[in-house]
């Protein structure tokens, strides 16, 4: 076995996006693509000599040769030890919990989560740091000067591993520990929650149906769901992790999980539904006729945490991405905890979870988690929600009417415009940049704007600042609207738009989301001369 060093050849620089570095498939399969940027990563935290690491990834199309290379790398950048799952699997959260865990030095996530996967669909690599999060700017940061400066990587010329097999395997210097994908992260949940109480809730004929669309979920949901807490098998469908996750988006949101939407309002809905991406770390919840928001989610875990036993003396504070709706800002207010407001990405939340400053974090997108992590974490969620049904022994309709009764509701919405043309986006934006000082006080489409400015995201514990966090725009009557390009897309430009509109404890709440949003839409497509600018209004999804 010899170390080779291999010249990097046509590599380019590339910055990680939002969530890691995020490709098309046949990008990283380019002679040297992947090497270069795993050894651009390695440079950039000051090389793997002595280190441990954790890899796994979502079982999309090209992770088992990923891993391999990878493990190769490693070994020849001098890794002592690398823990990798069962057949290369792992999610996200999993992987957070394990170097945690295990102390290990940082993580691989080969993942291009929700994004479709396949030879001619997309592939993903993160890094996440000691802690178990996201690598933060700094280190993103380091690894972007490295892509565009690195000369060689290095890769020891050695058989394949056999991942299928649990135990020791050894590759070079570098030993390799195979564990089960699952047993670590299930040990972890059964700490956090009331497990017996959800499986007499299951016991007494609750039903449930968990969509893992295809994905790494899938194992993890029938071992807690159908296994630990009895849930009745065929509770789990589409479980069995596939390289194209059926030929789908592993997306949980209504669009991408129609089946389980349809099933969820049907007559002969269970009392519970839920998915979770192709990583597993976001997560979709909705009750018998009721589709509960991501960011009305956030704040109804917030509300009602402490009746799991992971949570029972309280959250020291809760932090919501910007785009988040402020749901759980009013959950903050009247319980006296922290309230935090950070840009897009779960890689901003690591400081204020590190210091104690929340317990409690989510995004608009589907991502919720807690400080037991350093990941947004799917099945956390569903699990955290079937303690609270258990424990108020009511049903999701009717908690979420009895939280709006309380805390007023946050009619929310995100709608995507995909593939829009590079150059198209960036002139959209501008030109509500170049209006942003002069807005308040004018009025568009009906509503007198009364705040913009573009988010700078000052962080309270290391005083870092990120600029261009996303455009935001304020409305009378507690209406907002923020425009952000997306940072994971793979093609053209993603063009974000967020809407929301605050109704009080009082009003009404039984509107249509559309309805009760035509107003801040109205005034989006007014100030962003989107009909100009991009040819059409229509996005292309909407959640
Ligand atoms: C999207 C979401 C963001 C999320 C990111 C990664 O980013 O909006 O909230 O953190 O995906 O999610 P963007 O830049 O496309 O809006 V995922 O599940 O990697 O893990
Ligand atoms: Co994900």
């Amino acid at each position: 076995m010899s170390i080779q060093i291999i010249s990097k050849g046509p590599f380019d620089g590339q910055k990680p996006g939002t969530s890691g570095l995020r490709k098309k498939t046949r990008v990283f399969m380019e002679p040297g693509y992947l090497e270069c940027f795993v050894q651009a990563t390695l440079n950039a935290i000051g090389g793997a000599e002595g280190k441990t690491f954790v890899i796994g990834g979502d079982g999309r199309f090209f992770n088992r040769e990923a891993i391999q290379t990878m493990l190769k790398m490693a070994a020849a950048n001098g890794a002592a030890k690398v823990i990798v799952g069962q057949g290369g699997l792992l999610s996200t959260p999993a992987v957070s919990n394990l170097i945690r865990q295990n102390k290990t030095d940082g993580g691989f996530v080969l993942s291009a989560s929700h994004n479709p996967g396949g030879i001619n669909a997309d592939f993903g690599v993160k890094y996440n740091v000691s802690n178990g999060g996201p690598a933060p700017e700094n280190i993103t940061q380091a690894m972007f000067e490295q892509t565009q400066t690195i000369s060689e990587y290095r890769i020891l010329e050695a058989a394949d591993v056999d991942l299928s097999t649990l135990g020791f395997a050894q590759i070079g210097e570098m030993q390799v520990e195979i564990i089960d994908p699952v047993t670590d992260y299930q040990a972890l949940m059964a700490q956090l929650f009331d497990f017996d109480k959800i499986r007499a809730l299951f016991a007494g004929g609750f039903t449930m149906r968990f969509d893992a669309m295809h994905a790494v979920t899938g194992p993890y949901a029938t071992a807690i769901l159908e296994g630990a807490l009895g849930a009745p098998a065929g509770t789990v469908i589409n479980a069995v992790p596939s390289e194209d996750f059926g030929g789908g988006h592993p997306d949980p949101n209504p669009v991408w999980a129609k089946v389980l939407m349809d099933e969820m309002m049907s007559d002969t809905a269970p009392d519970f539904g839920a998915a979770s991406d192709g990583d597993g770390d976001r997560n979709m919840i909705v009750g018998r006729g009721a589709y509960v928001t991501p960011s009305d989610s956030l704040a109804v875990l917030a509300a009602n945490a402490h009746l799991a036993p992971g949570y029972k003396a309280g959250l020291a504070g809760v932090a919501r991405s910007m785009p988040t709706s402020a749901a759980s800002d009013k959950v903050a207010e009247r319980l006296g905890l922290g309230c935090f407001e950070t840009p897009t990405g779960w890689k901003f939340f690591g400081n204020l979870l590190d210091a104690g400053k929340v317990t409690l974090c989510g995004e608009e997108s589907a991502g919720t988690g807690s400080d037991h992590v350093r990941e947004k974490d799917g099945l956390w969620a569903v699990l955290l929600w079937l303690n609270i049904l258990a424990e108020r022994g009511q049903s999701v309709g009717e908690i979420m009417a009895d939280h709006w009764a309380t805390y007023g509701r946050n009619y929310y919405s995100r709608h995507d415009y995909e593939a829009v043309p590079v150059e198209a986006a960036n002139a959209l934006m501008q030109g509500v940049r170049d209006q942003l000082d002069a807005a308040p006080g004018t009025t568009h489409g009906g509503l007198v704007i009364t705040s913009a400015d573009e988010f700078s995201y000052h962080d309270p514990v290391d005083g870092s600042v990120s600029h261009n966090q996303g455009l935001r725009i304020g409305f009378e009557g507690e209406g907002r609207a923020v425009l952000r390009l997306s940072g994971t897309g793979t093609e053209g430009a993603t063009l974000r738009v967020y809407l929301e509109q605050y109704a009080p404890a009082e009003a009404d709440h039984g509107l249509s989301p559309d309805v009760a949003l035509k107003a801040v839409r109205d005034a989006v497509l007014s100030i962003t001369d989107m009909q100009e600018r991009i040819g059409r209004t229509d996005p292309d999804v909407k959640t």
